[in-house]
């Protein structure tokens, strides 16, 4: 039987990226995201690519109630998610923390951390049940470096990266592992987000610099992912070549 895997957010991006590598690779999916439509395109691509299932499920990652309930129900043969990729997620304003309106704080903060933190319960026992899984957790540079603006977005992902470690820690004795995946500035539709929709301001984050491909990002989930299961890459930073810190690329050196 295949393996399943379970992608967050695979509706744009670094999780679709991560679909489609994965299913390069013959497993199973499970993608989930708001935008359902496009989850149903992505399944008929995949599909008609490759020899592989895929379910669309419309999630809300901030909803508690809604990923516990489904994502503890899943139906019987999706029901042992061998991989869980945690990649939803956003940032939301660049404002100084004083600037910052408080609604796109929660929204980063019940996005970034809280759903990842209520997929994670609703998966992780039946991994450690069955004494066998993998948990890839997309962290970000901004998890280690933090830059003006990046206030709220950035402890975020700091957290992400010390849920990582704490979670290395609590299933340690099971053959679950726990990846962190931290890239740089890669073109999706991140800046697009981060800048409510204003295309042209997201484009500018962009240019004169050579950026990661979400395709970029998803090799490397699928190298961690791969490895003989006695191996756990902990944590994977990777960067445009032209980026050599959040703050400094070939852009303001
Ligand atoms: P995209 O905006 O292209 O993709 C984000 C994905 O997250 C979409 O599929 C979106 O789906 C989903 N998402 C956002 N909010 C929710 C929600 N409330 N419920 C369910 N799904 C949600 O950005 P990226 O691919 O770049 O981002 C993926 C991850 O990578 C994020 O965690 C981001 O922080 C991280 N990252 C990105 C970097 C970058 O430079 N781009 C660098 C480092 C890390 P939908 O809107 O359909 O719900
Ligand atoms: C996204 C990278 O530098 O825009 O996590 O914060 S950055």
């Amino acid at each position: 039987m295949a393996k399943v895997a379970l992608i967050t957010g695979a509706s744009s991006g670094i999780g679709k990226a991560t679909a489609e590598i994965f299913a390069k690779n013959s497993i199973d999916l499970i993608i989930t995201a708001r935008r359902l439509e496009r989850l149903i395109d992505l399944k008929d691509e995949l599909e008609g690519k490759y020899n592989i299932k895929v379910l669309p499920m419309k999630l809300d990652i901030r909803n508690k109630d809604e990923v516990i309930e489904s994502l503890t129900n899943l139906p019987p043969v999706w029901r042992d998610v061998e991989i869980l990729v945690n990649n939803a997620g956003l940032s939301k304003g660049l404002e100084k923390l004083q600037d910052g309106k408080i609604n796109n704080w929660e929204v980063m903060i019940d996005t970034n951390i809280k759903g990842l933190l209520y997929a994670t319960k609703a998966i992780l026992p039946s991994m450690i049940q069955r004494n066998s899984g993998t948990i890839v957790n997309i962290a970000s540079i901004a998890g280690h470096e933090t830059y003006p603006g990046g206030n709220v977005y950035c402890a975020t992902k700091a957290a992400v990266l010390q849920l990582s470690k704490a979670l290395r820690m609590d299933v340690l004795g099971t053959n679950v592992r726990v990846i962190s995946i931290d890239p740089g500035m890669v073109e999706t539709e991140f800046s697009i987000v981060r800048f409510d929709g204003d295309k042209e301001k997201a484009k500018k984050v962009y240019e004169n610099i050579i950026p990661l491909t979400a395709e970029d990002v998803a090799e490397a989930v699928w190298f961690a992912v791969s490895r003989p299961t006695h191996v756990t890459i902990e944590d994977m930073v990777i960067m445009p070549t032209q980026q050599a810190s959040v703050l400094l690329n070939v852009k303001n050196y």
